[in-house]
């Protein structure tokens, strides 16, 4: 993505774009680093060839890693989140540290695959690494040859003291974690460096170059360029492959009932907290239609998502929050499973497990809202919807109806805006706080807005289908 920004004007452009999944190489599900590097030296050239660059920033997903051993060589392509080689890592740990401690420090909700629990499989492995760096830090070394690990990303590891806002020295001494392969801490804003010679060669760009260290989780970045008008009184949902769901505040919340809740508190850009809860996301209608797909069905998301609209509401409903729908697999099957477990129609077509899978996640949303406002003190009038699902209607109807507050929708590529609004900062722009980088979005980005009201749904019928998967959540 190009960025291109001026008073009251912040536009992106979108020069590449390739697809990203991980693959099953020697049995384990890894990322392809090699080619997502190609590729975003591919985007980078593209985007030199349209005029001057004046900075990059790097943003991706959280929490996975490479390690580097002393030559500063990649050990092994990325493994990715997904991969069950944390199955059981969880709680071995977690009865060593004791899951009231772990929260204590870090705050941050217990998924199996943070950093933490990926680390501790790797067994001897770590004693062949120099240094971790997750993704966005380790494509940054590649280009400006520069080690390090930005806050926002760092704060997902499960290993960062939210407090002392330092790695959480004790916690990695305790699981195994070397010192060493803990890198210094950046800030979003800091220069990472300048682009290496022969990078920049390549690249067709100036080795003067920077690379900014932005919000390089991209929820982080995707938070930054929520338009909130009073982010007080508003919840944002940050929905793509993930649904995060939570406030921006100022403070951790670390409280017995935050913990209960299992939410957590990431670093947001200019130290802010993002107190939120990672709920599973279109990750599962995107593995459906894959599924669908490789068994030789023609199916095209717009066309299920129109005949989603028509299906009964909330006839089933299923806990996407349950671990047996994290890794990639038949969905349709795993939905089917659970609607047997609890006495619910099993959705026969297409459409109805569409459906299914919608009313689903707006019933995560409603309750992830919900106790957002509820452990943080806060009232929420209005939830923003950011990233792909803002495309979504039928969802952000759902939605707005399931939480009781309208919806704003936008922007889509909130992720690429925040990126880019942290770095013109670093250049020089008049944007002092993440208020005035939001002023901008609000001025230069439209929201479409979804009333409560619009899915014709009451609160009885959200608390109803609430009660039909109570059950059978863990936590
Ligand atoms: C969203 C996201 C989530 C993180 C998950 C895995 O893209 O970054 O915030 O929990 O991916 O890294």
């Amino acid at each position: 993505m190009v960025g291109r920004v001026a008073p009251g004007r912040l536009d992106l452009e979108e020069v590449h774009r390739f697809p990203n999944g991980p693959e099953d190489l020697d049995g384990t599900l890894r990322w392809p680093i090699e080619r997502i590097w190609a590729e975003m030296l591919a985007g980078l050239r593209k985007a030199a060839a349209g005029g001057p660059v004046d900075a990059i920033g790097i943003d991706s997903w959280a929490v996975d890693y490479g390690l580097l051993d002393s030559s500063g060589t990649l050990l092994g392509a990325p493994v990715c989140y997904r991969d069950s080689r944390t199955d059981g890592i969880r709680e071995r740990v977690v009865s060593r540290v004791g899951e009231a401690d772990l929260y204590a420090t870090t705050g941050l909700q217990q998924l199996p695959f943070n950093t933490l629990y990926q680390l501790a499989s790797e067994g001897s492995m770590l004693d062949r690494a120099e240094t971790m760096l997750l993704v966005p830090d380790l494509l940054a070394y590649w280009l400006t040859g520069e080690v390090g690990a930005e806050r926002t990303n760092a704060s997902t590891t499960q290993l960062y003291d939210v407090r002392s806002r330092d790695w959480a020295w004790g916690l990695a001494g305790n699981v195994g974690v070397p010192r060493r392969i803990l890198p210094a801490l950046r800030d979003p804003g800091a220069v990472i460096g300048t682009l290496l010679p022969a990078v920049a060669a390549e690249l067709g760009l100036t080795d003067a170059t920077p690379v900014v260290a932005v919000g390089s989780h991209d929820t982080a970045s995707a938070v930054v360029a929520v338009p909130f008008t009073d982010r007080s009184r508003a919840a944002y949902i940050s929905s793509g492959t993930w649904s995060l769901v939570g406030v921006e505040l100022d403070e951790p919340v670390l409280s017995e009932a935050a913990r209960k809740a299992d939410f957590t508190n990431e670093g947001g850009v200019d130290a802010t907290i993002r107190f939120l809860r990672n709920v599973s996301g279109l990750w599962v209608l995107s593995e459906a239609v894959r599924t669908w797909r490789s068994r030789g069905a023609s199916v095209e998301l717009a066309d299920v998502l129109a005949g989603a609209a028509d299906v009964h509401p909330l006839r089933s409903v299923v806990d996407l929050e349950a671990p047996a729908f994290l890794p990639p697999g038949d969905m349709e099957a795993r939905i089917a499973a659970a609607c047997e477990a609890s006495g619910q129609p099993v959705p026969r077509s297409r459409t109805e497990v569409v459906r299914c899978i919608l009313d689903s996640l707006a019933l995560a949303y409603r309750r992830a809202v919900k106790q957002a406002a509820g452990l943080s003190g806060r009232p929420v009038d209005v939830v923003h919807v950011v990233g792909g699902g803002s495309q979504n209607s039928l969802l952000c109807g759902l939605t707005a109806s399931a939480c009781g507050v309208p919806v704003l929708a936008g922007p889509v590529e909130a992720a690429a805006l925040g990126n880019v609004l942290v770095q013109v900062r670093t250049l020089g722009a008049r944007l002092p706080d993440p208020a005035a980088m939001r002023a901008l979005v609000r001025q230069t980005h439209a929201v479409v807005r979804y009333e409560s009201s619009a899915a014709g749904l009451g609160t009885d019928r959200w608390d109803a289908a609430e009660t039909r998967i109570a059950s059978s959540r863990s936590g």
